[in-house]
């Protein structure tokens, strides 16, 4: 295949990503209530600098400045999320019309843009005031996401055709119940599962409380972090380790959403810990219209005696080019997206994020010349043109992110975005990434080479 001019499909849908918590700032404006990540943030030791996320890209201010930074990149499309405390601040009960109508403003000039909202309900900020009654550890709490996702849908429904539920539970299971690097920051084995359970079934009840709601047909669709796992040798003990992890990663995902059942292999290593009842998932397999895939990098796995239930862990192979984070490997969205397709045959797919941090730096000459990135963005959508070539259902692509934001744990050190952001002042630069990005959206195609 030539690199040459790849046009993509007629309509498809460019975009970038960003979420509530990481960009908008004015943490306690507007009658918002606190959210975990506000809690988390607070205690010392928990994120690089001692950072949060107070002020972030203040974006809650600046929202139409970077309405009109989107529509200056041509962009088709902007998944944002809604910060649950700023509806709802105590999770539940009154309405905080004024958060509401934040959201009902930023919709109303995307549309005038001609640009598509694509809203995620939950992307990581639980409302305190829910976690204190034992967050997502307990049932009450999908059936307040659920009660959430009506009030939304009610308010943005008549104009929004596309919703995310859950951005990456993984993470909000794993990460905040389990290893702790995430708010809550609980490290416990047993709430990671029950955290697990309650969001997987929050995802199906919040799939027909927004179909209910919306007043007319809308698209709804989960956003999961995913990755192709590969063995870190041929050994049959990697292979096999390599398999178990593909399925904490991907298939107790995949499986409950896009066929209703759990991996038994799961269950045999986890026994009833993370197994989700008949009911349950039922209701986690209400159909979706569409799946968002978050693409970062690969998994390289060995068998590893000492991590309790999967013994696996992960290598980071040599001879290979790494970001600040991560492995970069870009075949690895293209095996992604035909394992996919595949083995479960979403009717469409969206790739919600792909991304790459990068210690960009504000030039003398006023620009961010930031190649890395560019080239990052133009091999992995070498690989989405690959799949979709061959016959993957792939609607869109959305990079992470628009803008410079905060990176949870590792604070503002990671810049993901195509706009810088001074933290100083907050001036917004596009950066040449940026351009290059314009250019793609402009001409369907990627441009000849990672030069703008
Ligand atoms: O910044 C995060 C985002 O919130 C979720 N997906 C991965 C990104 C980069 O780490």
């Amino acid at each position: 295949m030539t690199a040459d001019r790849l046009c993509f499909p007629e309509g498809f849908i460019w975009g970038t990503a960003t979420s509530a918590y990481q960009i908008e700032g004015a943490w306690n404006e507007d009658g918002r209530g606190l959210s975990i990540w506000d809690t988390f943030c607070r205690q010392p030791g928990k994120i690089w600098q001692n950072q949060s996320g107070d002020i972030a890209a203040d974006h809650y201010h600046r929202w139409k400045e970077d309405v009109g930074l989107m529509a200056e990149l041509g962009l088709k499309a902007y998944r944002f999320s809604i910060a649950w405390p700023r509806v709802l601040p105590q999770g539940s009960g009154p309405v905080n019309v004024a958060g509401l109508d934040f959201y009902d403003r930023l919709v109303d000039a995307l549309l005038e843009k001609g640009i598509t909202p694509f809203p995620t309900l939950f992307h990581w900020d639980l409302p305190q005031a829910l976690q204190d009654k034992g967050g997502w550890t307990k049932r009450e709490t999908a059936e307040r996401f659920a009660e959430y996702a009506g009030i939304v849908g009610k308010r943005l429904g008549d104009r929004v055709t596309y919703w995310i539920t859950h951005n990456e539970p993984a993470v909000a299971a794993l990460e905040g119940h389990y290893t702790g690097q995430h708010a809550p920051g609980i490290k416990n084995p047993l709430s990671a599962a029950w955290a697990y359970r309650h969001l997987m079934l929050s995802h199906g009840l919040a799939v027909q409380a927004l179909r209910a709601s919306a007043g007319r047909p809308i698209q709804v669709g989960i956003t999961l972090n995913l990755s192709p796992v590969h063995p870190a040798s041929d050994a049959p003990q990697d292979v096999k380790a390599a398999r178990r992890y593909d399925g904490l990663l991907n298939r107790m995902f995949l499986d409950p959403v896009l066929r209703g059942t759990f991996p038994r292999d799961i269950e045999k290593i986890f026994g009833l810990l993370f197994k989700v009842n008949q009911e349950d998932l039922r209701t986690i397999a209400t159909p979706i219209d569409f799946l968002g895939v978050n693409y970062y990098t690969r998994s390289v796995v060995r068998h590893d005696p000492n991590v309790p239930f999967i013994q696996a862990s992960e290598i980071r192979p040599e001879g290979s080019e790494y970001s600040e984070m991560w492995e970069i490997y870009p075949p690895g969205i293209y095996e992604l997206l035909t394992r996919i397709w595949t083995d479960y045959k979403p009717a469409n797919i969206l790739v919600t994020e792909n991304g790459v941090p990068v210690p960009d730096v504000l030039e003398p000459d006023g620009r961010v010349h930031d190649v890395r990135r560019i080239a990052y963005l133009r091999d992995h959508l070498i690989q989405v043109h690959r799949a979709i070539s061959e016959g993957v259902p792939v609607r869109g692509y959305f990079v992470w992110s628009l803008l410079d934001n905060f990176e949870w744990a590792l604070g503002y050190r990671m810049r993901f975005g195509l706009v810088y952001v001074d933290y100083d002042t907050l001036a917004r630069t596009v950066k040449d990434s940026g351009r290059w990005y314009a250019r793609a959206i402009q001409e369907n195609a990627l441009p000849p080479n990672a030069t703008i």
